[in-house]
């Protein structure tokens, strides 16, 4: 093992975070680092892409794949949101199963194991939420036998709740029990595997999901135009100079999406801009464009662009002529 430049007693694990939409992946994986890097929303499907949020406890350095839900669908964008889960899933120590406590949580898990079509190896359960239900969970361990019957590679489980942290500490404990001796991937202290660029696109996202209601945020896409540091004069400083589009699919959500005087768009775009300066340190001008692209969600540039590859479930590829 190579240990170049590393101190020798460095250890490391990396963890696939899955479970069905909305149970609270994403909200779990920023509470584990400490900060709102990944993004999260009331509405389903927020997550759209596999990616790595690193941290270290110590000498030993925490690797969290943040992915999609796994859900039914017969729309390619969400085939390749499923085929993102698997992918997020390959090569990882282990994997986190992530149960709502507010759902039927064997029906739930029934449903996971129907959409994901890798193998689990092994496998803890992490059942969240726990702030909006009895904590003391009765009736955990019959529960714990039907999901282990459905898969038998469940080693352990944790009740926890991303909002008050309960039980937070025990788990993070047993990661770093759990964690190898091996390299750092990110000795240099990086986050993610994803650039700003990636992470300004959610950002944006983010406040899409947060004021669109009903399907059209499921119909948003966002792409960088252009993404510039520009160094500024007389100081060491540069201004992150973004320019984005914001892809709808139908003429009619580009006028609610810009908003009675722009105003939607302006709200979006105030409040993305101070998550991406949270996130570059420095000054940002973001500019935002909305865009009609019809059926971006079955088009293949489209999705190549915005990192979602074909999987083997893709059904046809929409190309230009
Ligand atoms: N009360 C409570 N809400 C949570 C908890 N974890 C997540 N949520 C909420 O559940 C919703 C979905 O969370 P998100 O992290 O985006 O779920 P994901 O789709 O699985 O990544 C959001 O409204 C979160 O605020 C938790 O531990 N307690
Ligand atoms: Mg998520």
């Amino acid at each position: 093992m190579l240990f170049e430049n590393q101190h020798p007693h460095n250890k490391a694990i990396m963890i696939a975070v899955l479970g069905k939409p909305n149970v609270g992946k994403s909200s779990f994986i920023n509470h584990l680092l400490g900060f709102d890097l990944t993004i999260v929303s009331s509405k389903p499907q927020t997550t759209r892409n596999q990616f790595h949020c690193a941290f270290t406890i110590d000498r030993t350095e925490v690797v969290l794949v943040d992915t999609p839900g796994v859900h039914s669908t017969p729309q390619e964008l969400n085939k390749r949101m499923n085929g993102q889960a698997q992918l997020g899933a390959e090569g990882v120590d282990l994997n986190f199963v992530l149960l709502d406590l507010t759902t039927d949580v064997v029906a739930e898990f029934r449903d996971f194991l129907k959409n994901f079509d890798a193998p689990l190896e092994r496998t803890w359960v992490v059942f969240t939420k726990a702030d909006l239900v009895n904590k003391d969970v009765p009736g955990i361990a019959p529960v714990l036998v039907k999901l282990q019957e459905l898969c038998p590679s469940i080693e352990r489980h944790f009740v926890i709740s991303s909002k008050d942290g309960h039980n937070i500490h025990e788990l993070t404990g047993a990661i770093q029990d759990a964690a190898k001796n091996a390299p750092h991937l990110y000795p240099g202290g990086d986050a993610s595997n994803m650039n700003e660029r990636f992470f300004a696109t959610e950002y944006i996202r983010e406040q899409a999901f947060r004021l669109l209601k009903e399907e059209l945020p499921y119909e948003v896409a966002v792409v960088i135009d252009e993404y510039k540091d520009v160094k500024q004069k007389d100081s060491e400083q540069t201004e992150a100079h973004i320019s984005a589009s914001i892809l709808v699919n139908r003429p009619s959500q580009r006028a609610i999406v810009v908003g009675r005087g722009g105003s939607v768009i302006k709200e979006i775009g105030v409040t993305a801009r101070k998550k991406i300066e949270a996130m570059t340190g420095g000054k940002v001008h973001l500019n935002l464009h909305v865009k009609v692209s019809p059926k971006w969600m079955s088009n293949n540039y489209v999705l190549d662009e915005i990192g979602l590859p074909r999987t083997q479930k893709s059904a046809r590829v929409w190309r230009k002529k």
